[in-house]
C-alpha cells in the first residue's frame, strides 16, 4: 500500500545563519525524498503563532516566537512514501544536547545556554499537521 507523503520541514534561523541549509538538504536528498517547493522567507509573527500555536502558553513559546522571527527560514515542502516520520528520524529529538549522533540535531545542534533550544530544524509530526502546517506557508 502506498503511504506517498508530503512535509513540511523549515531550517530554522540558527540553521540558515550558520550556512547549514546546504548540509540539511543535503541529508534529505541524498535520504531519497523528493523537493516539491523550497522558499526563503522572513515569516510574520502572525504566522509563527499560528504555526506554533500547540505551544501558546509554555514558557519556551514567546523565546521561540522571537528566535524564529530573528531571522530568515529555508521553508520546504518535502515528498516521499513515509517522510513524515522519516524526516522526523533524520532530525533527531528536540534537545540537541542528548539527539542521537547521526542526526541533524544530534550531528550539528548544541544547547547555547537560551530560554529556547536552537536546533536547526522543523518537520511536521503527523499527516494532520503536515497538512495544516503545509497550508500555511505553501498557501
Ligand atoms: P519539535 O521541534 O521536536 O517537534 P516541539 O514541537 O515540542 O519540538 O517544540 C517546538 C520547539 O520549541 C522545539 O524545536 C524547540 C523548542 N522547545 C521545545 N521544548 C522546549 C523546552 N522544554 N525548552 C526550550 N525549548 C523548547
Ligand atoms: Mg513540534
Amino acid at each position: 500500500m502506498t503511504q506517498v507523503q508530503e512535509t513540511l520541514v523549515l531550517v530554522k534561523p540558527d540553521g540558515v545563519a550558520r550556512n547549514l541549509s546546504g548540509e540539511i538538504l543535503r541529508r534529505i536528498e541524498a535520504k531519497g525524498y523528493s523537493l516539491v517547493d523550497i522558499k526563503l522567507v522572513q515569516a510574520e509573527r502572525s504566522l509563527l503563532a499560528e504555526h506554533y500555536a500547540e505551544h501558546a502558553g509554555k514558557p519556551f513559546f514567546e523565546p521561540l516566537v522571537e528566535f524564529m522571527e530573528s531571522g530568515q527560514i529555508l521553508a520546504l515542502r518535502v515528498a516521499g512514501d513515509r517522510v513524515i516520520e522519516g524526516f522526523r528520524a533524520l532530525a533527531g529529538t528536540t534537545d540537541p544536547t542528548t539527539a542521537a549522533p547521526g542526526t541533524i540535531r544530534g550531528d550539528l545542534g548544541r544547547d547555547w545556554g537560551l530560554k529556547v533550544q536552537q536546533n536547526l530544524v522543523h518537520g511536521s509530526d503527523s499527516p494532520e499537521s503536515a497538512a495544516r502546517e503545509l497550508a500555511l506557508w505553501f498557501a
